[in-house]
């Protein structure tokens, strides 16, 4: 062992550290398996002060640390580089649920709790934390801050930045910053916490937070339903805010190509709908008014059926299943949920997370479309997403048989031609996944100048010696 390794070992002891080729291995690839670092150790602190101690080590020796949580990120950005001159952090063992606050509707967690736990303790709370998305088994919640991330939920609540209250991070000088305040109101100054949220572990490491819960739904309508195109989409969203007395929560677009993708390789998995249709949106309300058992009134369900019915009618709706039970409405999120893991395992995919404002998603899609055609006719889009944060996942499957090498190849081309696009309609070429490394160049070829000169301002001051995941979102 080393001698920095041994001081590492002082500090958070042997269940602490992964040194053995084959225990570090799930740390140093990511979830798409695109990138494969090396690293000095695998670290895993058991608290803050542990945290503390070994940022202060590497600060002293100069080190670089590469924070990781659930390791589910789509840019690369847990993942260390190949220099073999970086330490992970993973903060998977500091994973404890701290205090729920039911009066004041907040919780107060490690960074490392996975968020489906939180979703639970909130639900035995009779509570919500509203963050939702497929890797809510594995990604942390620190991550989740990290990366500012978004999910199936953002319409109606926001995504993660506007969920969170207060945070407590270990600066790059190994200081412990505790601004584990759960006030709502709070203008002391420069937001820090607003720095840290989606910093993507660049400017320190986010070790405690303090969360915003809500009431309970107490009644849920789900509904498939298949649309002529994505114009259909958002008119029918536009109009489902006042049928639903503005309780969309969720409105997801698909494609037949997904859909066909998730049938192919989900086991399970089945299409709600008798005929085949070329666009799908998932669309779920919810409200706490609970419906009384008996009671002659109408609830969401009826509603929402009510408002298809009209929608149909009008040719914005070409057919559509309502979940009746809860069972029904999983296995309709099954079928949205499982796109990450289908086109994972239909072979390589090049993923093109964007935003644009909802109005202009139709002209988008169609200008999108034509142009990844055109940037390699072979090519396979499969465009699907949160259509009502103006969020598509506007991706592209390599054609039938060709490894990856030579689809990457085309890579280049086809993103320039979308981001292009999206820039153009005033878009974002990172809608809720971040830069990582996947996007570093994009961010410095798409953001204005003042903008650049802002953010490596903010990096230097916080982090001068370059050692907060560096190589990671922006080049100091
Ligand atoms: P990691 O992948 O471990 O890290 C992500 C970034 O945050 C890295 O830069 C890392 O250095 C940094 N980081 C992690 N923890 C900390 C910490 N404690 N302090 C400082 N920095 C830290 N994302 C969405 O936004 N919406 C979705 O709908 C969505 N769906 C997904 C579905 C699937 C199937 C998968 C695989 C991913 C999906 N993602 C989605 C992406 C990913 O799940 C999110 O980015 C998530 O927030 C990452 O959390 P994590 O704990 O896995 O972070
Ligand atoms: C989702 O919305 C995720 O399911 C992943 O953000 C998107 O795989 C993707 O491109
Ligand atoms: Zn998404």
């Amino acid at each position: 062992m080393s001698d920095f390794v041994d001081k590492l070992h002082a500090i958070v002891g042997e269940r602490g550290l992964i040194t053995d080729a084959q225990g570090q291995h799930p740390y140093l690839t990511d979830w798409r398996d695109n990138y494969l670092g090396t690293a000095l150790a695998i670290v895993r602190p058991a608290t803050t002060e542990e945290v503390a101690a070994v940022v202060k080590l590497c600060a002293a020796l100069r080190v670089a640390i590469v924070p990781q949580g659930g390791n589910t990120g789509m840019v690369g950005g847990g993942t260390p580089h190949e220099n073999g001159h970086e330490i992970v952090l993973s903060l998977n063992r500091m994973n404890r649920i701290l205090e729920v606050d039911e009066i004041g509707y907040s919780m107060t967690v490690e960074a490392g709790v996975v968020l489906k736990t939180i979703q639970e303790t909130a639900a035995r709370h009779d509570r919500l934390f509203p963050l939702s998305l497929a890797a809510e088994g594995s990604c942390t919640i620190g991550g989740n801050l990290s990366t500012n991330a978004g999910g199936v939920q953002v319409l109606h609540y926001g995504n993660a930045r506007q969920l969170v209250l207060g945070l407590e991070v270990v600066t790059p000088h190994g200081e412990i910053w505790n601004g584990l305040r759960a006030l709502k109101k709070d203008n002391t100054g420069y937001d820090l916490r607003d720095l840290y949220l989606g910093a993507e572990g660049t400017l320190g490491i986010v070790t405690k937070a303090v969360l915003k819960l809500w009431p309970k739904p107490k009644d849920v309508a789900t509904s498939w339903i298949a649309v002529p195109s994505p114009e259909a989409a958002v008119t029918l969203l536009s109009g489902a805010h006042a049928a639903s007395e503005d309780n969309v929560t969720s409105c997801e677009l698909m494609s037949r190509q997904g859909i066909d993708l998730v049938l192919k390789h989900i086991p399970g998995a089945a299409d709600p709908l008798a005929e085949r249709h070329d666009w799908y949106v998932l669309l779920e309300w919810s409200s706490t008014r609970a419906r009384r058992a008996g009671a002659n009134e109408t609830g969401l369900s009826e509603k929402m059926e009510g408002y298809l019915g009209e929608a149909l009618e009008k040719g914005l709706v070409l057919d559509a299943a309502l979940a009746q039970n809860e069972t029904q409405a999983r296995a309709f999120w099954g079928l949205r949920e499982n796109h990450s893991e289908a086109q994972k395992r239909e072979g390589p995919s090049i993923k093109h997370d964007v935003s644009v404002s909802v109005s202009k998603i139709p002209a988008f899609m169609k200008e999108g479309l034509l142009a990844m055609k055109k940037a390699l006719p072979e090519c396979r889009p499969v465009p699907f997403g949160h259509v009502g944060d103006g969020n598509i996942h506007f991706n592209c499957q390599s054609p039938p048989g060709w490894d990856k090498k030579r689809f990457m190849a085309h890579s280049e081309a086809i993103s320039a031609a979308v981001y292009d696009i999206v820039v153009a309609h005033g878009g974002s070429i990172s809608a809720e996944h971040g830069i990582g490394q996947l996007k570093v160049d994009e961010l410095a070829h798409y953001r204005s100048r003042i903008e650049l000169d802002t953010m490596r301002a903010i990096k230097r001051a916080l982090d001068p010696q370059n050692i907060m995941n560096p190589g990671k979102v922006i080049r100091v």
